[in-house]
């Protein structure tokens, strides 16, 4: 008997994992490239559509809220937040950057859903270029395969 070969059997089981994703909308140039690489990526994994939830927010500061909402109000096995911090001229960088991921960093603590960090925090616009599906690749894409891992490691402990 043919043998199944073993991302397939991956796929099958990853069908059943439910994922949230939230994108800002500040740089949503960038961001909406995040989000393509990391929802095709869900796709290419055998993920269904209808179990992937997307929302859009204004800004990255925006994601800590949202993201907590969204593990109180429902069952995901893993929460994914987009977003693109850009170095200004003002010391929002800095206070959005550390805000933000503290923020997270908060919510993956309090409650029981992984939440999956795709803030870029990036000194120029072509860093975040660069991170995008640049030539550093698309973080949206690594940020997509951390979360499947996470998902399966939730559903893996009863
Ligand atoms: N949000 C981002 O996601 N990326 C940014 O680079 C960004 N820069 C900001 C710069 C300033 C000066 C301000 C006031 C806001 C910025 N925000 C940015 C928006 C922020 O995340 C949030 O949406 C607003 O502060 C409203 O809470």
């Amino acid at each position: 008997m043919k043998k199944t070969p073993v991302y397939q059997i991956d796929k099958l089981k990853n069908k059943d994992l439910k994922l949230a994703i939230i994108v800002a909308q500040w740089n949503n140039d960038i961001t909406d490239k995040l989000y393509k690489g990391a929802y095709e990526t869900l796709i290419q994994s055998g993920i269904l559509k209808e179990r992937i939830k997307t929302w859009k927010v204004p800004g990255s500061y925006e994601l800590i809220y949202s993201a907590k909402k969204i593990a109180i109000c429902y069952n995901f096995d893993s929460i994914i937040v987009i977003g693109s911090l850009i170095q200004g001229e003002t010391y929002h960088f800095e206070y959005l950057s550390q805000a933000v991921s503290q923020g997270i960093k908060d919510i993956n603590i309090q409650y029981d859903v992984p939440v999956i960090f795709c803030v870029l925090t990036d000194k120029n616009k072509q860093q975040s270029l660069d991170r995008s599906g640049g030539k550093e690749g698309n973080k949206g894409i690594e940020c997509a395969k951390t979360a499947l891992s996470m998902a399966i490691f939730r559903k893996s402990i009863k």
